[in-house]
Parts: structure tokens; sequence; C-alpha cells
């Protein structure tokens, strides 16, 4: 398997999942920042433009996190990624869309371009703060739901882990942005686990 990824991206929950599953993986760095997304090469895998997206061992190529995350979780059932009943499951899922549908692509991507949301520089301004907003709201959200568990879904690390891994990367590391000391704790735990040190010193986040 091979993961295009970008330092620091939403592709980082889904390095985390690979570590955490521990079978054989490669890296391929699409910079972001460079706009390597748009290399002809890259746009002629993956025409979306985007990481993460996954290169399986039959060469077909997966992407959109939710959907990468699953397939993973569901191909190493071992690793209990997803919760086995289906009140399980659909609460992983539920949590999983959240972060990447809302707090990731209506409110982080306000931050992150907001030149996509208006064309007009005075209105930057307006949209980041509307996507802060986003952020706030969906942060009380996720204290809620973790409380004081060290896990989001029952006691086991799953793919509601790996996403809320990178979004309170962004959050708490990228951002400081100020957070429940609830979801301080957890993010401290998540990142304590061998395979989350590993993937951000690999990804030049280390010390
Ligand atoms: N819906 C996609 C979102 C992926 C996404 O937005 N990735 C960002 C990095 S976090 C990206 O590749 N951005 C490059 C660009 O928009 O040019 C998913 O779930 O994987």
């Amino acid at each position: 398997m091979k993961l295009f990824y970008s330092p620091g991206a939403c592709s980082l929950g889904i390095h985390l999942l690979l570590e955490e599953i521990g079978k054989p993986y490669s890296l391929s760095l699409v910079d972001l920042k460079s706009g390597a997304q748009y290399a002809p090469d890259y746009v002629k895998l993956n025409p979306k433009s985007k990481v993460p997206a996954l290169l399986r061992d039959d060469d077909t190529l997966l992407t959109e996190y939710p959907a990468i995350a699953m397939w993973l979780a569901k191909s190493n059932p071992d690793k209990k990624l997803l919760p086995a009943d289906l009140e399980g499951e659909v609460r992983t899922l539920e949590l999983v869309d959240y972060v990447v549908a809302t707090l990731h692509m209506q409110g982080f991507s306000r931050l992150f371009r907001p030149d996509k949301f208006s064309s007009i520089e005075s209105e930057q301004e307006a949209v980041r703060a509307a996507g802060r907003e986003i952020i706030a709201k969906g942060l009380e959200h996720v204290s809620k739901q973790i409380g004081d568990r060290s896990y989001a879904i029952g006691d086991h690390f799953t793919i509601a882990d790996s996403a809320l891994f990178y979004l309170l990367f962004w959050v708490i590391d990228l951002f400081k942005i100020e957070v429940p000391a609830n979801i301080k704790t957890y993010f401290e735990g998540l990142k304590a686990r061998p395979a989350a040190r590993k993937v951000l010193a690999d990804e030049g986040f280390g010390g």
C-alpha cells in the first residue's frame, strides 16, 4: 500500500491508521504548499488533486477519508478500528463524518483557504470568523462526546480517534485554539501512542 500525503494535512489520520495496523506501507509526498497536487502525474492518478489517497496492493486508488478509513478498518478486523456492533459502527461513522465534513471542510477550509469562499479580499476576515465559529461549536460537541474517556467511541481506538487526531493536531498544535481540558487530555493520550509519535516524527513534527 502507498499513502499519498502532505505533512500535517488530513492524511495524517490515515497515516496513523496505517501505523496502528502495522502492515507494510510506503509514503509518497504530495507537497500541497508547492502545489504538487496539480502536477500532471498526480492528477492522472488522482484527478481530485487531494490527499489522502491510498494506492492499494491491487493497484486501485481509494480517496475520501471516511472511505479509506472504513476500508482499512474492515480489511483489518483484528485491529478493532470499528466496533463490531451496528450501533457502535454507525456512531463511529457519524463522528468521522462530523470531523471531516463539518469541522474540516466547513470550518478549517475557511481558515486555510478563505479565498475559496470569497474572492473579495475585504470579506476574507468574515470568512475566517465564520470558520472559527463552526470549529468552536464543533469542539463543544466533541468535548461532550469524549467526556473523560480516552477514546471517542467505547474503550478502544477507532477510526473516529484517527480523524480527531488530525483535527486536534490542527486545533491545538497548529492554530493554538483554546480547548476544554478533557479534549486536551484526550489529545495528549492519542499523541502518546507509539504509532502517533512515529507518524508525527515521520511528517516532521517530532520532538
Ligand atoms: N473530502 C476529502 C477532503 C480531502 C482534502 O480536502 N484534503 C486536503 C488536505 S487536508 C487537500 O488535499 N487539499 C488540497 C487542495 O485543496 O488543493 C477527504 O475526505 O479526504
